[in-house]
Formats: structure tokens, sequence, C-alpha cells
């Protein structure tokens, strides 16, 4: 069993959680403790924190009304940044920046156009290299936000080390996959419970995924089978962890026009991605994937 990354025991109950997390987070900078720029305030007449963070000077809170638990066993959609453009344009400026190489350390990678056999494009970067700010507000402060809300998450550590940036035309898709980590073994795999954070920007896209369950006798985790299909919106932060880490997910389609806010994509449409997780970093994990995989 490797070491170095957070694994679930698989113990014979439904309620079977607990980590024995394995793993060596070393100096890697944990943002949900760390971060100073936000603050929980807890008010007296529900009995709910809420969080406000503050962006260029503008107070945002994450009402509740704006975090939906997906599922208890691991799958938060936050949409507070769904009206907040201008956060939403700087993530969006500072991707196509880095996509394209234009941000220290980070090497671009080819974007597709109408001409292109490919209809995305992606690049991962070490996460210590991710835009700090940003990192604070999407895994510091959402990922706190989320944790109040699905205690299970919770119970693992977040291990934040490759952040993947994706840029997708408007034919482009993701077939059905789990987030897996590179080098580890199939069982390994199975056992991954850290989560992943995933903020779309842009035109909105139908997410399928389906949803993992605990069996009660062995304890083990079983793969979902019944697609359901979410439609993520520009601003829309996701995450899922503990039961849901390696759920079956893909993006089905990316529906035009429906950038709401016309946030300014320097001459393209289509959907941006930013992906952050657990997982080891590969420099040459960069490019242009031929297929869509579907
Ligand atoms: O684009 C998305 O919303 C999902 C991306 C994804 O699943 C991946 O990069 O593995």
């Amino acid at each position: 069993m490797s070491k170095n990354f957070n694994f679930r025991s698989e113990k014979v109950s439904s309620s079977s959680t607990a980590s024995t997390s394995g793993s060596s987070s070393g100096n890697k900078k944990d943002v949900t403790k760390t971060s100073s720029m936000f603050k929980s305030t807890k008010p007296t007449e529900n009995n709910s924190t809420t969080t406000t963070i503050t962006y260029k000077d503008m107070p945002i809170t994450f009402k509740k009304e704006d975090v939906e638990v997906i599922s208890n066993s691991g799958i938060v959609l936050i949409k507070t940044f769904r009206n907040h453009p201008n956060l939403q344009q700087d993530l969006i400026n500072y991707c196509l920046s880095a996509l394209r190489g234009n941000e220290e350390g980070i090497t671009g990678t080819e974007f597709p156009t109408d001409e292109t056999t490919f209809q995305k494009c992606f690049l991962d970067i070490p996460f210590e290299q991710f835009n700090s700010k940003f990192a604070d507000i999407i895994c510091g402060a959402a990922m706190k936000v989320a944790k109040e809300h699905c205690k299970i998450l919770q119970d693992y550590q977040d291990d934040f080390r490759i952040a993947q940036l994706c840029y997708y035309t408007n034919k482009g898709k993701l077939g059905w996959h789990r987030d897996r980590i590179s080098g580890l073994t199939p069982e390994e795999q199975h056992l991954i419970v850290s989560p992943v954070v995933s903020m779309s920007l842009g035109n909105d896209s139908i997410f399928s995924y389906k949803l993992n369950t605990i069996n009660e006798t062995t304890g083990k985790l079983e793969y979902g089978t019944e697609a359901i299909d979410l439609q993520l919106k520009s601003g829309d932060i996701l995450i899922f962890g503990a039961t849901q880490r390696m759920f079956y997910h893909c993006v089905k389609r990316i529906i035009p026009s429906t950038n709401h806010h016309k946030l300014d994509m320097d001459g393209l449409s289509g959907r941006i991605n930013i992906t952050l997780r657990e997982g080891t970093y590969y420099p040459e994990n960069i490019g242009a994937p031929t297929a869509n995989l579907f």
C-alpha cells in the first residue's frame, strides 16, 4: 500500500468512513487550516455558520441557500460565485494565461480551434504553482464551507497537489472516468478519499455522475450504475470526496451561449474547468487530447 496518499479503510459497516490516512502531506500548504483571509460567524437563529471572504475589497458571503449537498456521502455544489462575475473573470484570465504559457514557470499548451481535430486542451501544474489567492478561495474557503455542510468530508485530510486547467470548445466532451492517481494499483485507486475541487467557468455544461455506495455486508465501495445529470454554471464549485471521491463522472456536453455574465474569454467561447486534487505531478501531463472519449 502506497504510504504517500490518503486512503479509506474498508470496514464492515455502512458508516465505516474513518480515515486510516497514510498521508504524508509534509510541507504542503493546508489552505483550509492556514488561510486567514476568511472568517466565520455563527448566526444564533439557525445555528449554522456563514463564511465571508473579501475579494478585491468586496465581501463575498457563502449563503446557506447557495450550498447544495448532492450526497451526504461526499458531494457538495457551491453556487456562491455564480453572482461574482469579477472573480470569475479574474479566474478566466488567469487560466487562459496559464494555458498559453504566460504565467511564470508554467508551460502552455495548444488551443483547439474550429480547424483542429481536438475539442479540448489541458495542463497540470503543481498545486504550489497555482495562484495562491485563488487557492485560498477555492480550496480554503469553499472547502471549509463544504465541510460544514457535509460532515463526512471532515473525516479525511485535504491534500491538494495538482491543479489541472482545462479548456473545452463548445463541442468538447469528457468520457466516463474516475479521477485516478497515476502510479497506484487498482486496489489503491478504489480507496482514494481526499476531496477533489472542480470549478466551472464560461458556458454551462452537462456533468453526469454515478453515485457510489458502501456495501453494508462487505464494507466495500461499490460503483454506481445510474447516471444523474447536473447542469454546472460558471462560478460553480463541485467538491467530491470520501465515498464519492472515485465516482464515475463525465462531461456530456457544453451548452453554447450560456455565458450569462458575458465573461470575456479572449476570443474563445466554450468552457474552462479547474480541478484541484491529490495526485502525482507529471510535467508531461499536458496537451490536447485528440478524442472526446465518448
Ligand atoms: O470539466 C469538468 O467539469 C470535469 C473535469 C474532469 O472530470 C477531469 O478533468 O477529470
